[in-house]
């Protein structure tokens, strides 16, 4: 391409004119998004099995774009989080507060893979979208529809276009498989959008046939804060469904008597969801030996679900190089939450505090972004739709709540960035029985309400206390700090709207929504 007609093609940043390779201007987007992710489970962001399980091709990307480590889910849950990053907006806002009796997805809303699509891009979904409504704004979806739009990792079923189709083999290669295929399949001369969602790393942790025995023989570190003993957190921390106790034998992959019914099937499985229902592996381990036994195996099959995801990016990425289209294209990789690897004695999600809290998001875009960058503001998932419009240059509703970053990605600071986050989960009692709240968060402190049938309110300090193990809600050095931080947490509730009273609210979670069951 000779300089002057580089310089005519830079002239509309994102206009729509030809390059060598007949790629159109606008950039492409890849969005992968995998469920339930912690940070501390990717080399890029944490050491911490970077020697036993490092994530390779995720790496590839951070070290070619930008890191956001304190990027935070408002509501850190599946469905909700979703819901979020395609709106731009708070769960009490797009109308999806929770997965558990009925989250349903009113697809009329606007969403950002509308407005691509309305603005000339070639837009697909393929993986897990878990919003109970038919997907929109898509020219081409297959998602997964067993187990109430969870997914299976074995032999799927998707949803392709609005049929039913089954698939034989592991879900996390073929979902990349039916992306690449739409890769190859799609018109050439448009911009493309392709969310790329995968089922893993989500419970029951199931890895492929090739990597079940990886770690077969060594033990896998402890987190810190594996015994923590929910001091001054007795009902709230001290009081769910999340520890080992509730590991079940799905989980331990222990195999059902033949002849059950579906039902049937099913119960035996998700034997041990529930208080008491004690699943003995081998009866002669007990009481610690026990705990960490599930431990064990709960975090090999988990990283090892992982090492599919990162295989999978691999190809995507290879994929784009081989046809030209790593310059032109964004690469985002971010998970809808972060998850408990056995911090505070869990699995699962929902709270506020860190390890779940916090999610994963990287982006590389070579045309814009520099490879190493670092961001540290406090980024939530509302800003992931307007981001992504404002890099590729779409209009962004003023009703979209959350805000773009793309500044700070371009390596200008944004000094009228927000100093805080605020946060809002709702789903009680199942699944593991999290109490319902709120709270706010700013780079160094966190306040937190929770209020279904407890009234606690916790503050945590952290950077004296990363791993939020001392609730200094009463200590006398600190109240004027947590005066003012309900302050500022109750003029976010106001600028967001989200001003119900707690009956009203404790009313949300009891509410049975009519979309997807029990999942
Ligand atoms: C399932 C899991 C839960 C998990 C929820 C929510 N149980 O119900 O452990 O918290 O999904 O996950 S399982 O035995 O069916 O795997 S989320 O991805 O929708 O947030
Ligand atoms: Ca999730």
């Amino acid at each position: 391409m000779n300089k002057f007609f580089l310089l005519l093609c830079l002239i509309p940043v994102f206009g729509n004119c030809q390059s060598d390779t007949g790629q159109s201007q606008k950039p492409n987007i890849v969005f992968i998004l995998s469920d339930d992710h912690a940070t501390s489970a990717i080399s890029a962001y944490n050491d911490r099995y970077k020697g036993i399980a490092p994530t390779p091709n995720i790496d590839k990307i951070a070290d070619e774009g930008a890191v956001l480590i304190n990027a935070f889910s408002t509501n850190a849950i599946c469905g909700p989080s979703r819901a979020s990053i395609v709106t731009g907006k708070y769960n009490h806002i797009n109308g999806y507060y929770k997965n558990y009796q009925g989250g349903y997805f009113d697809g009329t809303q606007w969403t950002y893979p509308k407005a691509l699509q309305n603005s000339g891009y070639q837009t697909a979904l393929v993986g897990k979208w878990h919003l109970a409504s038919e997907p929109r704004g898509f020219d081409y979806y297959k998602y997964h529809i067993d187990h109430g739009e969870q997914g299976v990792y074995w032999n799927p079923t998707y949803s392709e276009n609005g049929i039913p189709v089954n698939e034989k083999g592991y879900a996390t290669n073929l979902t990349t498989d039916f992306a690449l295929e739409w890769l190859k399949n799609k018109e050439s001369d448009k911009p493309f959008c392709l969310l790329l969602q995968y089922k893993a790393p989500h419970r029951e942790w199931a890895p492929d046939k090739k990597y079940e025995e990886l770690w077969e023989h060594e033990d896998l570190p402890l987190p810190d804060t594996f015994y923590d003993d929910y001091k001054g957190r007795e009902l709230t921390a001290g009081d769910t469904h999340m520890t080992m106790d509730f590991f079940n034998r799905r989980d331990m992959k222990l195999t059902p008597p033949d002849s059950l019914t579906e039902k049937e099937l099913r119960k035996w499985l998700d034997f041990g969801n529930n208080p008491n229902e004690v699943v003995l592996p081998n009866v002669s381990l007990k009481g610690k030996a026990l705990k960490e036994w599930k431990y064990q195996k709960y975090i090999k099959d988990y990283l090892a679900t992982i090492k599919s995801v990162d295989d999978n990016i691999g190809k995507v990425l290879n994929y784009l190089k081989e046809n030209n289209l790593e310059k032109n294209t964004i690469v985002i990789y971010a998970s809808d939450q972060g998850f408990f690897l056995g911090e505070h004695g869990w699995f699962d999600k929902r709270f506020m505090y860190e390890e779940s809290l916090r999610m994963p998001f990287i982006i590389r875009y070579p045309e814009k972004i520099k490879p190493k960058t670092v961001i540290a503001d406090v980024i939530s998932n509302i800003d992931l739709a307007p981001t992504v419009l404002d890099m590729v240059g779409v209009d962004i509703p003023k009703e979209v709540q959350g805000k773009s970053f793309f500044k700070q990605l371009s390596g200008i600071p944004n000094t009228e960035w927000r100093q805080s986050m605020y946060y809002h989960y709702y789903e009680y009692p199942f699944w593991h029985h999290v109490q319902p709240h709120y709270g706010i968060r700013t780079d160094r402190y966190k306040l937190i309400h929770f209020y279904y049938d407890v009234d606690v309110w916790e503050f945590y300090d952290l950077e004296n206390d990363p791993n939020e193990l001392n609730n200094l809600i009463e200590d006398k050095s600190y109240q004027l700090l947590i005066s003012n931080l309900k302050d500022e947490l109750y003029s976010l509730k106001k600028e967001y709207g989200n001003n119900l009273s707690l009956d009203e609210l404790r009313k949300i979670s009891d509410t049975n929504f009519g979309g997807l069951e029990s999942h």
